[in-house]
């Protein structure tokens, strides 16, 4: 499902965030030393092949809420956009640190002149956060920043399971 916020279309879809060719940016749900690692991390590192993470490493080490931008290398899009999601129960006020990836993951899209950004369900795997609870703080603050984006127009969010994408269609009905 799609919905309009402040001339930015915001959509939920269920699929792999590696095979997003028609978008600008994919974003990952880095760890903070930007190496392989699993879930998306791995997938996005695994499509992409070894260059991301060389490029990737000289700007390690991320705090959770930071983002950097990257080349995409083998993946189909310009960039990779590298977000620290924080742990959940452990990175205080953990609300306020996912908030931040959104923020500032558009942010950096928006500065380098990207349209289109595809987004994970960041901290949703390994770091514990309840899919419910971020994806509520993930679509309101994407609707939010839609107010301040110059060049972004299409922001996606890429949901791995039925269950994820359920829940994330809930909160942007009523949200835009
Ligand atoms: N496409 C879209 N969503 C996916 C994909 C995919 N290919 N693979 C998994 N998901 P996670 P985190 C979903 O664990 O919680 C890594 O090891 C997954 O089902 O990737 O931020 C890093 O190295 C879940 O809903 O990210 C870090 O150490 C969501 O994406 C740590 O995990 C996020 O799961 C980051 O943990």
């Amino acid at each position: 499902m799609k919905r309009e916020a402040n001339g930015a279309t915001v959509e939920c879809v269920r699929g792999d965030i590696t095979a997003q060719p028609d978008v600008d940016a994919v974003v990952n749900a880095a760890n903070a030393e930007l190496r392989t690692g699993g879930g998306v991390a791995g997938a996005i590192h695994c499509a992409a092949g070894p260059g991301l993470e060389q490029e990737a490493l000289p700007l390690a080490p991320i705090s959770p809420g930071e983002a950097v931008i990257t080349g995409a290398h083998g993946l189909p899009n310009r960039n990779v956009i590298h977000a620290l999601g924080p742990v959940y129960g452990r990175d205080h006020p953990e609300a306020e640190l996912l908030a931040n990836c959104y923020r500032n993951s558009l942010a950096l899209a928006d500065d380098n002149g990207l349209e289109s950004v595809a987004f994970p369900a960041i901290s949703t795997g390994v770091f514990g956060y309840p899919v419910e609870e971020a994806a509520g703080v993930a679509i309101h603050t994407v609707v939010k920043a839609s107010e301040k984006l110059q060049n972004v127009r299409l922001v996606r969010f890429v949901l791995f399971g039925e269950r994820d994408l359920e829940a994330h269609e809930r909160i942007l009905q009523v949200s835009a």
